[in-house]
């Protein structure tokens, strides 16, 4: 069976772009195909500027909106990242096969560096490492398929470079895993800013749509959403970034083509109208189970220490034969 491994990292609250890109089909298609295993990358939180209480908030949260997205207990495992040893044992192992070029060349890196630097923040050692961190956390499982967004398939196409590198040096260990993206909204962007992700560390809140807006915001940021000049509803990411954003978040939310929807539409207005109502209809089940859950905590407490139980027991073995292949003397 196809093993597949992904996670989402506790920088802010889970936006639509998380969920498009990412969340959506870890529901509805993976975890009924695969041998599927989730985890909140708390980790991967600390790179960057953070607040202790706030990243646990933020851990417990993103954990409950996974749950109330649809992942199934039952189906899949859900834990997270630091909860589970193994992470942090493989990622020191591949960071002895890394090099320092690789990691300066990650696209991500340079962005979020720049940020914190503009911000006159140091730039943390762990933000330039964190790209082996996500290595480890997918090459300790042995998955065959990493669902991301389009942002991240350059972090994943590292972790198939590392394995393929570890295994030709010290013996075959690692399964070579593969990005798998979306065929619509594998990038879904800033609605006050089209040509930027939708990231949710950014601070500019009217761009992003969070899982738990309340409709009426979430039809006020569609409805004011950045467009383009001309009138014509084209899908065109160069020349018109607006208009397509809008077409790939209303075809993902409807199942429709975003090309094919252009023709519908004969304004903006109408295009804007339709797709805040198609984004307020999938956020309405997740945001009611996620009432249901916050009125649970135990639930999700219970869920998080099995998960981290049977991930702990998946990716052991696999880093124990790493250490052994490497070099080092069995305990
Ligand atoms: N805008 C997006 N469109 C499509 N997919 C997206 N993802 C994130 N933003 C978009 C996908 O969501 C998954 C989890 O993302 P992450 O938590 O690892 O963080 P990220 O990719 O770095 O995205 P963020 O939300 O922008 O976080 P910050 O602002 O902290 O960097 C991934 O599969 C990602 O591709």
């Amino acid at each position: 069976m196809t093993r597949v491994l992904s996670g989402i990292k506790p920088t802010g609250h889970l936006t639509l772009g998380n969920y498009l890109g990412a969340l959506r089909r870890w529901v509805e298609v993976d975890q009924h195909r695969s041998e599927a295993l989730f985890c909140i990358v708390d980790l991967h939180a600390l790179t960057v500027d953070h607040d202790p209480a706030r990243v646990r908030r933020l851990t417990r949260r993103a954990a409950t909106l996974l749950l109330a997205a649809g992942l199934d207990p039952e189906r899949c495992t859900v834990f997270v990242q630091s909860h589970v040893d193994e992470h942090t044992r493989l990622s020191y192992l591949l960071e002895c096969v890394a090099t320092d070029g690789e990691m300066r060349r990650m696209i991500q890196y340079k962005e979020k560096a720049a940020r914190e630097r503009q911000r006159g923040r140091s730039v943390r050692l762990s933000l330039l490492t964190y790209p082996v961190l996500m290595a480890a956390d997918i090459l300790a499982y042995g998955a065959d398929e990493v669902p991301v967004g389009d942002d991240q398939t350059q972090h994943v196409e590292l972790a198939r470079d590392l394995a393929v590198r570890f295994n030709q040096r010290y013996g075959h260990t690692f399964v070579v895993p593969r990005a798998t993206r979306p065929k619509v909204a594998a990038r879904v962007m800033n609605l006050q800013e089209p040509t930027s992700k939708m990231g949710k560390s950014d601070d500019s809140g009217p761009g992003i749509v969070h899982l738990l807006d309340e409709p009426e915001t979430v039809r006020k940021k569609i409805m004011r959403a950045v467009t383009d000049s001309g009138r014509d509803v084209v899908h065109d990411r160069e020349k018109r970034p607006g208009i397509t954003n809008l077409l790939e978040i209303l075809a993902a939310c409807t199942g429709g083509d975003p090309k094919e929807l252009c023709g519908a539409y004969a304004s903006y207005g109408a295009l804007k109208k339709d797709t805040a109502e198609a984004v307020v209809e999938v956020l309405k089940p997740l945001q009611a189970r996620h009432r249901e859950l916050c009125a649970d905590p135990s639930y999700v407490d219970a869920v998080l220490r099995a998960g981290a139980e049977r991930a702990r027991r998946t990716a052991r073995p696999t880093v124990d034969a790493a250490y052994r292949a490497i070099g080092l003397l069995p305990a």
